[in-house]
């Protein structure tokens, strides 16, 4: 083998080595953490909806892809989800509701207060509970990801939110 035909065949190998090493890295970030429409951040998956709900049926229908409707614990988590929701510029629901006793927000999937979590961003002056009608959370686009509770048969879009893990057992989004 001389030289030249070394060199090209050296380069081959190290661009396959670089071929099979990005598709596998790639395919390790987007394929297996999340399933396909699910965005992955900090041991979560979550799932922007295309469509509007009700809140209740917002929270049955991602139970019924093996996720629920997003519950926050943290300010980091509040900050990602809100980079989408002022991209998107759409309302979503969240996971919050205060339908069980008055002025006792949890987060309805695990029954977290807000008062055990020490974690709330809520909007100024909220929440109000104008008419004594208002029992669920929402976040509005470019508000700093702020909460506000709001009457709960009002349509909005929607975030679920799962677990992430190494093999994704979720329907795509
Ligand atoms: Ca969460
Ligand atoms: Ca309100």
């Amino acid at each position: 083998m001389n030289l030249n035909i070394f060199v090209h065949w050296f380069k081959h190998v190290v661009m396959d080595y670089m071929f099979i090493t990005y598709c596998f890295c790639d395919r390790y970030n987007t394929g297996l953490v999340c399933p396909h429409g699910w965005m992955e951040y900090d041991n979560s998956c979550y799932l922007f909806s295309k469509e509007e709900e009700q809140w209740t049926h917002a929270a049955i229908l991602c139970s019924a892809l093996g996720s629920k409707l997003v519950e926050i614990e943290t300010k980091d988590e509040n900050n990602f989800l809100t980079t989408f929701i002022d991209l998107y510029n759409e309302i979503y629901w969240i996971g919050l509701s205060d339908v069980q006793k008055e002025d006792d927000w949890m987060w309805m999937d695990s029954k977290e207060t807000l008062t055990n979590l020490g974690y709330s961003n809520w909007f100024n002056q909220q929440p109000d509970n104008v008419n004594g009608n208002e029992n669920c959370g929402r976040i509005a686009p470019n508000t700093s990801g702020a909460w506000n509770d709001f009457h709960c048969t009002a349509t909005h879009r929607y975030i679920c939110e799962t677990p992430s893990g190494p093999y994704g057992k979720l329907p795509s989004g």
